[in-house]
């Protein structure tokens, strides 16, 4: 289980937290761009491998108004990410090699979908117009959303009404085939580019979605495919977002390009890809503010990230995953309307699908954009990060009886 996210921030760090706070209630974050011209890297790397390397970042921590002091561990430049210890597959079957994987119906049996379709069907329901009326609350009331629900009902009635279904179980089939058909079009992979070197993955979303989370996450999946990772913690309003991810990078011996909490989230970006690519590795996976969401500061400064990655390299970022949290309801859907305007999507990952998420969302998102949805969190754990398969989570949601009968 992860625990980086909840690390404490260190004493020292606090005054450059509340700077950046005001710093942010000033949107500074786009006036410091000037200021944050020369950057000063702060890597922390290999700290692992390399222990007579590990300089402590407290001279950062208390360098409040100045930019951060350089600090480069020297180790920093010639990580070597190991191979993988134990896990010997390759590639895609690596996300498939955890010794105990919960099923996905392990983690999806909690959610309301699962829960009041098992028990409309358990009942074993005469055909009838009150069993759709039934399924289509149901539906609605899962965060399948008004459009996707009423449309899968209405093919539903009209083969029963062409007498298709000889009982409820063959309706459930039905149903089954038709969500899966729902959500087959957007269950695609991310595929890394081999030739975009290195590959520029942004994560955006909302505040506690789980970007950050997620980027641990995907490091650790791609470090065990054999690709070399740099993040860059481009969430600069929050000090203890940009520890969280430095922490993880030391731990795990990835590097990690910071400025102090409250610089420039663009710079931070570009600085890494800059260093990223010096140093040839395969894939740069970047942090970013999820604070305020609705209001125009954000959002700008998610455009000045696509732009001044566009000037080293016209085709970053390579992929922009839009981070939902699965138990946001149909906010999601501004969500995504939001961040499509303000960067442009290329891949969702959901989270929290496991526990309080309805689990419906993920169609509703579907029928609405079509976007690919590249990962699926099912829990807090790294094997809890999926490919999504659309079967497995129809499966997961659905009454179990189903391919038995
Ligand atoms: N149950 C569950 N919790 C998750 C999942 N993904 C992230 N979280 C939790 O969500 C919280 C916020 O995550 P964080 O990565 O800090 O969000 P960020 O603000 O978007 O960077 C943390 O407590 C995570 O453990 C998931 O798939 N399932
Ligand atoms: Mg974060």
């Amino acid at each position: 289980m992860f625990k980086f996210w909840k690390k404490k921030t260190k004493p020292a760090e606090q005054p450059a937290e509340a700077a950046a706070d005001a710093a942010a209630a000033a949107d500074a974050a786009i006036a410091a761009d000037s200021a944050a011209a020369a950057p000063q890297l702060v890597e922390s790397a290999a700290s692992l491998a390399v222990p007579e390397a590990t300089v402590e970042p407290t001279a950062a921590a208390t360098a409040e108004a100045l930019p951060d002091p350089i600090e480069i561990h020297p180790a920093a430049a010639e990580i070597q990410p190991e191979p993988p210890p134990a896990v010997g597959a390759e590639a895609a079957p690596a996300a498939e090699a955890a010794p105990v994987k919960r099923s996905w119906r392990e983690r999806l049996s909690g959610s309301a979908f699962a829960r009041s379709l098992g028990a409309l069907f358990s009942r074993k329901p005469k055909l009838d117009e009150a069993l759709l009326e039934e399924l289509e609350t149901a539906l609605i009331t899962a965060d399948v959303g008004i459009s996707a629900s009423t449309e899968l009902v209405e093919n539903l009635r009209k083969r029963l009404n062409r007498r298709e279904f000889d009982d409820a179980d063959q309706l459930l089939a039905a149903l089954r085939q038709a969500l899966i058909e729902l959500v087959r079009p957007i269950a695609r992979p991310l595929v890394i580019d081999r030739s975009q070197k290195p590959f520029v993955t942004l994560m955006v979303g909302v505040n506690g979605v789980g970007k950050t989370t997620t980027i641990g996450k995907l490091a650790r999946r791609y470090q065990q495919q054999g690709y070399q990772i740099m993040l860059a913690a481009g969430d600069t309003f929050r000090a203890a977002a940009v520890e969280q991810l430095r922490t993880w990078g030391e731990r795990n011996n990835v590097p990690v390009v910071a400025q102090g909490s409250g610089s420039d989230a663009a710079s931070v970006i570009f600085d890494a890809l800059q260093s990223a690519r010096s140093r040839g590795l395969d894939l740069l996976i970047a942090d970013t503010a999820g604070r305020l969401h609705t209001q125009s500061g954000l959002m700008d400064e998610l455009g000045k990230i696509r732009r001044v990655l566009a000037k080293l390299d016209p085709n970053a970022p390579h992929e922009v995953l839009l981070v939902i949290d699965g138990t946001t309801g149909q906010n999601a859907i501004n969500q995504v309307r939001q961040f499509r305007a303000a960067i442009g999507v290329t891949g969702l990952v959901v989270t929290k699908l496991d526990g309080t998420a309805k689990g419906g969302v993920i169609f509703a998102l579907a029928k609405e954009f079509g976007l690919p949805v590249r990962y699926v969190g099912l829990g807090e754990s790294l094997d809890d990060l999926r490919e999504f398969d659309a079967a497995a989570f129809v499966d997961g949601l659905l009454p179990g009886a189903l391919g038995a009968a």
